[in-house]
């Protein structure tokens, strides 16, 4: 638009036999307008396209939380619920990663996870090797570790049914980024994930979100 505006200015400088000091006013005006038009235009599309948070179910909100430990064996004790109140595809009302465990490593999880959701939902351990889970099988993104509620060779189809609950434990932990996420085929990919940091520079475990 700036460009047709210079264009348009040119072209009534060059025509002869007009008013000059008339021209130049109007072409000035054609031109203020054209790129007012443009700076518009671009600051409306870069509003429209300004990254929001209207779409993720929120918990608790961005509060961080001391995890209990025992002591004697390093296990970091996380319980996890999909809720009835939120979304089907929720983690203690949570989703797509919103919520994020930290562990120190060497460290153990014992994962007791409730299901108190219509659906039947399971939880897997995935050590992975993509940001977020792209598949419908876990499988896919990452090296399946832990399963809760399931088994490995069920996890993609069968989970709990609302209403019960199953406790696993799994350590020690290596330093790396994992998941806690859904099994059954689609659901982590619908934002059934929390994400998990197992880290040299945590020493005591937490969670946010
Ligand atoms: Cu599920």
């Amino acid at each position: 638009m700036f460009i047709n505006a210079l264009t348009a200015f040119n072209m009534i400088i060059m025509k002869k036999g007009v008013s000059s000091t008339f021209t130049y006013v109007i072409a000035f005006i054609v031109a203020v307008v054209v790129l007012s038009a443009s700076i518009i235009s671009i600051m409306q599309f870069h509003s429209l396209s300004a990254p929001t948070n209207t779409t993720q179910t929120t918990g608790s909100g961005p509060s961080k939380v001391t995890l209990p430990v025992i002591a004697s064996n390093k296990t970091v004790q996380i319980t996890l619920v999909v809720l009835s109140s939120a979304s089907t595809f929720n983690i203690n009302g949570t989703s797509f990663g919103q919520m994020v465990i930290y562990i120190p490593a060497g460290y153990s999880i014992e994962v007791t996870f409730i299901n108190q959701e219509s659906l039947q939902h399971n939880l897997v351990l995935v050590m992975n090797d993509t940001p977020t889970p792209n598949a419908a099988d876990l499988a896919s993104d990452g090296k399946l570790l832990m399963f809760v509620g399931t088994s490995s060779s069920a996890y993609t189809i069968q989970g709990l049914s609302s209403g019960q609950s199953a406790t696993e434990v799994y350590g020690p932990l290596q330093v790396g980024t994992y998941w806690l996420a859904c099994g059954i085929s689609g659901h982590a990919e619908s934002g059934m994930w929390v994400d998990l940091v197992v880290s040299n520079n945590v020493t005591t475990p937490y969670v946010v979100g």
